[in-house]
């Protein structure tokens, strides 16, 4: 049976932990986060019904008692990447109808200003929430257009740790290290919320160097392959994590030389669980059984899958074949915020959700992510980004004529965004101008890290852009 979210956190009758959650060099005690958060939960309240709360999601024990006290008053939370751009920030805070504020202020965001630090300690907040109703608003890139917000319930999140705890064997004896950001579901809704669910400690690194994670003396250890990577570059940090009891690998696909490095250097083999913002996650090798280097292992508790042809008929689970992958289960979320077809489109007519993503599956139930569909959607340092976004942003300039967005191979990011550009302008200067432009624009980590100028871009018959000749 699913926990009430944040169950450890609630429960007034266990040991207070000294040493809860350590973020931004602070520490936090549970009972004094609990009560910071009812505090600011209590306030949210006091704004009256149907509050909002965007919250600029820096890694601080401010955005962790915002994101909580929310949750507990059952006002819906937003995070924010922080390095969001002007268009980014504007579409999250109108598109999630934010009333309050969390955060330095930003330009263009006119919104009431709320501080959970100075909230007052509270035993309760009195206010009982349904499980079913929408937690948080999580917005994911899409192949095209403005990033969409993902809806979550409090039940979801908790049926989705729950799974987690039972495949990890995740306890409250645990220590949680990652250093990942808090506006994601694998930070925060896994790192974070996951450890006040289960009980875990948890020591939030910073940045997540393999310096950081190797002095945090955890037990789990959470990271994207690009963390792992660069992980297995320093033998000694490596070394370090050997005394830890798992360390996991999601977001994007783990190398198998990567893999294989790790096992190498700290003794163990990684757990490789798959996931997306909309699912949570559905796959996972578990604790207790084999981890196999580039598969992902099996459905987690109450998590179900199959793959599809293109005419819809099943895969053989033959460990070759790839089909569409779909899931289903209790862990997924509740539709995208003011989109209902889009919504439609990504459930099949009988009630399994399209990921979007290409999977082949054993004999044994184990599953392989071969890739995804399409190639607009972009995953770079285990961010999702739409291809679309970008060119939008870049051909909003005047000296771009035409612009065709790829994600190129790379050995530390896994994906590379390469932008094609023609243009007719001088290009001195002009791919750091682009550049510095979506970062300002977009996000510090949508940014392309490179610029082709080419003089056309190769298209077919009806003058669609043939992106796969580009890569
Ligand atoms: C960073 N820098 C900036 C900046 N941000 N400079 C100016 N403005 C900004 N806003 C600088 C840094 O200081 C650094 O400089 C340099 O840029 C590189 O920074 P970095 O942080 O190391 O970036 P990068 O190498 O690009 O990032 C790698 C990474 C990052 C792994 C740290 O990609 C990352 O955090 N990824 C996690 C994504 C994630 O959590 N995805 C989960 C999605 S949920 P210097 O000088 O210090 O080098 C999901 C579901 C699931 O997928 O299954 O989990
Ligand atoms: P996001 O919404 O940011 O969670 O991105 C979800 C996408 O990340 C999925 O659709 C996959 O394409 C990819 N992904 C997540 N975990 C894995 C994994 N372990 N292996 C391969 N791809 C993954």
């Amino acid at each position: 049976m699913t926990r009430a979210l944040l169950h450890a956190l609630l429960d007034t009758t266990a040991a207070d932990d000294d040493r809860a959650v350590t973020i931004d060099g602070m520490t936090l005690s549970r009972s004094e986060l609990r009560e910071r958060s009812a505090g600011f939960g209590a306030e949210l309240l006091r704004l009256g019904p149907d509050q909002v709360v965007a919250v600029n999601a820096e890694p601080t024990p401010t955005t962790v008692i915002a994101v909580v006290g929310a949750l507990l008053a059952g006002v819906p939370v937003v995070p924010v990447p922080p390095d969001a751009g002007h268009a980014e920030v504007a579409h999250i805070v109108a598109d999630s109808g934010a009333t309050v504020w969390v955060g330095p202020r930003r330009d263009g965001v006119d919104l009431a200003v709320a501080a959970p630090e100075d909230s007052v300690r509270t035993a309760t907040v009195a206010k009982p929430v349904a499980p079913e109703q929408v937690a948080m608003i999580l917005y994911t890139s899409g192949t095209t257009g403005a990033p969409k917000g993902v809806l979550l319930s409090r039940r979801g999140m908790a049926a989705g740790l729950d799974a987690l705890a039972e495949a990890w064997q995740w306890t409250a004896d645990d220590t949680v290290a990652h250093g990942l950001p808090l506006f994601h579901t694998h930070g925060l809704i896994l790192g974070v919320l996951g450890s006040l669910h289960i009980g875990s400690r948890l020591v939030h690194t910073g940045k997540p160097t393999p310096e950081r994670y190797a002095e945090a003396g955890a037990t789990m250890y959470f990271g994207v392959p690009t963390v792992w990577t660069r992980v297995t570059r320093d033998e000694r940090s490596a070394a370090a994590l050997a005394s830890a009891r798992l360390l996991v690998s999601g977001s994007a696909p783990l190398p198998v030389p990567v893999f294989d490095r790790l096992r190498e250097l700290t003794g163990q083999a990684p757990i490789e669980r798959y996931g997306m913002t909309e699912t949570m996650i559905t796959l996972s090798t578990r604790a207790d059984d084999e981890r196999r280097p580039g598969w992902v292992g099996k459905p987690v508790a109450g998590a179900q899958t199959r793959i599809q042809a293109d005419d819809g008929t099943p895969v053989p689970h033959d460990g070759e074949s790839i089909g569409r992958l779909q899931v289903r289960g209790p862990m997924l979320f509740d539709g995208y915020l003011n989109r209902p077809e889009v919504t439609a489109a990504s459930w099949t007519a009988d009630g399994w959700f399209v990921t979007g993503d290409l999977a082949a599956i054993d004999a044994d139930g184990f599953h392989r992510i071969v890739g995804r569909e399409s190639v607009d959607l972009i995953k770079s340092g285990g961010y999702r980004i739409g291809a679309g976004e970008i060119e939008t942003s870049l051909l909003a300039r005047p000296e771009v004529t035409e612009v065709a967005v790829i994600g190129a191979p790379d050995d530390d990011l896994g994906q590379r965004i390469v932008a094609y550009v023609v243009t007719d302008s001088d290009t001195t200067d002009l791919a750091d101008r682009l550049i510095t432009h979506v970062a300002e624009d977009l996000s510090w980590h949508k940014r392309p890290r490179e610029i082709r100028f080419v003089p056309a871009l190769p298209r077919n018959a009806m003058g669609k852009v043939q992106k796969k000749a580009l890569m």
